[in-house]
């Protein structure tokens, strides 16, 4: 059978929409590699945004409303902008079979325009996940209260939505650490997470592309976590794969919280199967019995022998509603050697002292069964 013949009636487009000055940043960081699996578009009503951006495709929105110029946080401009361009959004989405949308929430853009571009996927019965941020505490309260806003429209529908939160991400850092520095380790995490679900939707079926699951994991409420690890040498998956969950920073309660994982490995080698049982049991040993996992195996020549594990965890408690949150989080070290444990050598006993002596008995009753046993009482 023809490999790339087409199953009519079947859309097959996968699109990225980087929304807002730093949506189309993250995408333009992203088309160079992905460009054969997904098409990315730009989308700003800011025309000098899509000027600097070297995305192939770009949308400029409410050129007429905003004469090409930012929202300014106006949520009333935002309809009206959206509403003029509409019908070439419509026409961009038709043949779309799923849509990735990444942006920051806070901005008059991606606040504005992040949900409704959901409602017109949902109109269209687009599959769509959306990637935000949470704005940092600091950006004052008007950006949290636009972020707030946006993110209850973006969840009144069937939309996947990863919601990453700034000050989570930047976490424990040193007083000195340059502000540039954070602000890639930003960039790098919001990227990878739109890489990682990039190889899960376009990987072959047997790998790949259970929707309605990707679906489910991505309405949990709560915030998503990103973890990665590339790694080389003869225990590189089980390095890898530790120390991409130790990278969620999450303590151990917060673990046993998750709604749902996405792992992928990516990787120029082959990966026999008793490693790949290991590394996916130690995922889902520290996981709570419910959560959904799924994992997708890359192949890349580039990496050679290395391998690079991504892990996206969704349904993260929000910092503050977990009431360890204090607690340190887990760390596990795959390089240090197993422990040598104390050997503690039990001699082989009988069943003890009492082990032939004669029940208890009173008035009937044997005093050596428990008394709720005895007398039937249920502890429900
Ligand atoms: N970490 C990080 N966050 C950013 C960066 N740029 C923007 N953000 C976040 O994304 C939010 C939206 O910012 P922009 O994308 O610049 O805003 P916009 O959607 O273009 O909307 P306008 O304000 O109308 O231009 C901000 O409030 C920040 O929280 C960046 O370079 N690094
Ligand atoms: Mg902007």
């Amino acid at each position: 059978m023809n490999k790339s013949a087409q199953t009519e009636g079947v859309k097959q487009k996968i699109a990225l929409w980087g929304v807002g000055s730093w949506g189309i940043r993250i995408a333009g960081s992203i088309q160079s590699e992905y460009q054969q699996r997904v098409e990315v578009v730009g989308v700003d009503s800011d025309v000098q945004s899509l000027i600097c951006s070297s995305l192939v495709h770009k949308i400029i929105i409410g050129e007429k409303t905003v004469r090409s110029r930012g929202l300014r946080r106006d949520t009333g401009k935002v309809e009206k902008a959206f509403r003029e361009s509409e019908a070439k959004i419509k026409s961009k989405l038709a043949d779309c079979r799923a849509l990735l949308i990444v942006g920051g929430l806070g901005g008059g853009v991606g606040s504005g325009v992040i949900p409704a571009l959901c409602n017109c996927a949902r109109e269209l019965k687009i599959f769509t996940i959306a990637f935000v941020t949470h704005p940092f505490k600091f950006e004052g309260k008007k950006k949290n209260l636009l972020f707030q806003k946006a993110r209850e429209e973006i969840e009144k529908g069937p939309v996947g939505l990863a919601c990453f939160s700034l000050d989570r991400l930047v976490g424990r850092i040193e007083d000195d650490t340059p502000h540039e520095e954070v602000f890639r380790h930003c960039d790098r995490i919001l990227k990878e997470a739109v890489e990682c679900m990039i190889s899960y939707l376009t990987a072959p079926p047997q790998r790949g592309g259970d929707y309605a699951l990707l679906e489910s994991i991505f309405s949990s409420p709560g915030e998503t976590v990103m973890g990665i690890r590339e790694a080389a040498g003869p225990n590189h998956l089980i390095t890898a794969v530790k120390g991409a969950l130790s990278a969620l920073s999450l303590n151990a309660t917060e673990l046993g919280m998750i709604k749902g994982v996405l792992l992928q490995l990516e990787t120029g080698g082959s990966i026999s199967f008793r490693r790949l049982e290991q590394a996916i049991g130690a995922v889902s040993g520290v996981l709570s019995e419910d959560v959904d996992l799924l994992y997708t195996i890359d192949k890349s020549k580039e990496k050679g022998e290395k391998i690079m594990v991504r892990i996206m965890a969704a349904g993260v408690p929000e910092e503050g509603e977990n009431a360890a949150g204090q607690a340190i989080p887990v760390t596990l070290t795959a390089d240090r050697p197993p422990a040598k444990q104390t050997e503690i050598n039990f001699k082989r006993l009988a069943r003890g002292m009492f082990v032939n002596t004669d029940p208890t008995l009173f008035e009937g009753e044997d005093m050596d069964i428990p008394t709720f046993v005895r007398k039937g009482v249920s502890l429900e």
